[in-house]
């Protein structure tokens, strides 16, 4: 897969003023080499873009959907109830409410219409990327060797990480 390719992913947000929060979902879509697209548009400002674009996103090839909003946060929900694609909702923090209002009116979804919601914060899009990922490599074994690679090095990362710190507590000790 190469950024080139016809996107997998849709990464969808309720305004422009949302992507420097979650342009982590991208990076690591990138950096698993997954196609993906970027939009703007929002449950209120322009529903019937958004239904457009839900309804017809399976059969244009996407397979996963990563919708993020802040605020009263529709759009996952909204876009849940247009397709029967996996829909990641991703909310977006807030000034006013810390994001809390973006986090509830994401994940608070009634029955039947599924959205996994990401957390508030530097975790979230990142997880969002990566969550689209895992959901791609259920079917694709290229796509679940390059998880394994990711989760070996992480599990090194953090072991160095401890390494480093244990040294740091004992020179500390030592003073
Ligand atoms: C939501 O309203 C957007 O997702 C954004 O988080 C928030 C504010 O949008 P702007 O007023 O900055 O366009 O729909």
């Amino acid at each position: 897969m190469n950024a080139a390719a016809e996107p997998l992913v849709a990464i969808l947000m309720g305004s422009d003023s949302d992507w420097p929060k979650i342009k982590a979902a991208k990076a690591a879509l990138d950096e698993f080499d997954v196609p993906c697209e970027v939009r703007v548009m929002s449950a209120h400002r322009t529903p019937a873009t958004v239904q457009e674009y839900a309804s017809t996103a399976r059969q244009r090839g996407l397979r996963v959907i990563i919708a993020a909003a802040g605020g009263a946060a529709h759009l996952a929900g909204v876009v849940a109830a247009h397709t029967t694609l996996p829909v990641i909702g991703l909310p977006v923090p807030t000034q006013e409410l810390g994001g809390l209002d973006s986090l509830l009116s994401t994940v608070q979804m009634p029955g039947d219409v599924p959205v996994a919601t990401m957390g508030v914060g530097l975790g979230g899009p990142r997880n969002a990327g990566l969550f689209a990922i895992e959901i791609l490599a259920v079917s694709d074994e290229t796509l679940g060797a390059k998880l394994n690679a990711f989760k070996r090095a992480l599990e090194q990362k953090i072991s160095a990480k401890d390494s480093r710190l244990q040294e740091t507590i004992r020179n500390d000790g030592n003073r």
